[in-house]
């Protein structure tokens, strides 16, 4: 099976030939490297994956993501990478003139890591765990105790990052990061978005100055039109 290449301009109007190929699908969190291109500016190729026909299960889309998930992409050298929080952080620290990411030697480094990791083990597993309890046990009873026990889950892990986001504007060391886009990408998941609101003005904060971004208004348009 081949895929679509959507050689569109994305990167606004350079007429350059894409570099990077994002294989991508609506309501997952390509979205946040999506957002973090835009914020570069680099040309870029999208690919949509069909997860509802399953295409992300196939031999071909296997190749660029070896345990099938979207999103994954291919680097300018033709190498596949994936973890969505992986190529954030790659992409960030590709473009360093962008300040996407702290300076390497910066204590605000390791905090970077700290929270895309949480971000992305942490939070994201647990919205994966509601979003798809049957996936994990058997049995509607179950599946709705999980449920019930994951949305608790959520609201401790939340707490750890409106903690440390109270008085900040931004997650790590006071600027713009590729951490607040994750964070944005996650938040968006959130099932009650005005219970996410009451209870994570801080996150929230963060979230909706990412969303005044234009560059996350051009990846946001471009996953919710689909
Ligand atoms: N840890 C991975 C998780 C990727 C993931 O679970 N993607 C979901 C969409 S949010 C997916 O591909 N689901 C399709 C399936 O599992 O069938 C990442 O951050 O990239």
């Amino acid at each position: 099976m081949d895929f679509e290449v959507d050689e569109t301009e994305m990167a606004g109007e350079r007429p350059v030939k894409p570099t990077y190929t994002l294989y991508w699908a609506p309501g997952t969190a390509s979205l946040a490297p999506l957002a973090i291109l835009e914020e570069v500016g680099v040309p870029y190729a999208l690919v949509r994956i069909d997860t509802r026909a399953g295409e992300h299960r196939g031999a071909a889309y296997r190749k660029v993501h070896p345990y099938g998930k979207v999103p994954a992409m291919l680097l300018p050298d033709g190498r596949p990478l994936f973890e969505s929080a992986a190529i954030c952080l790659h992409l960030g620290e590709a473009y360093p003139q962008c300040g996407l990411v702290p300076e390497s030697r910066n204590h605000d480094r390791a905090r970077l890591y700290q929270w895309m990791l949480f971000l992305a083990g942490t939070l994201y597993a647990s919205y994966h765990r509601w979003y798809h309890a049957e996936q994990y046990i058997a049995g509607e009873a179950e599946q709705a105790a999980l449920k019930a026990r994951t949305e608790e889950m959520l609201i401790e892990q939340w707490a750890v990052v409106e903690a440390q986001s109270a008085r900040r504007e931004w997650l790590v060391g006071n600027r713009f990061s590729v951490a607040d886009i994750y964070l944005a990408t996650i938040a968006a998941w959130h099932p009650d978005q005005a219970d996410f609101a009451r209870r994570f003005p801080e996150s929230q904060a963060i979230a909706e100055a990412v969303a005044e971004r234009p560059a996350w208004q051009r990846a946001a348009a471009l996953h919710e039109a689909s």
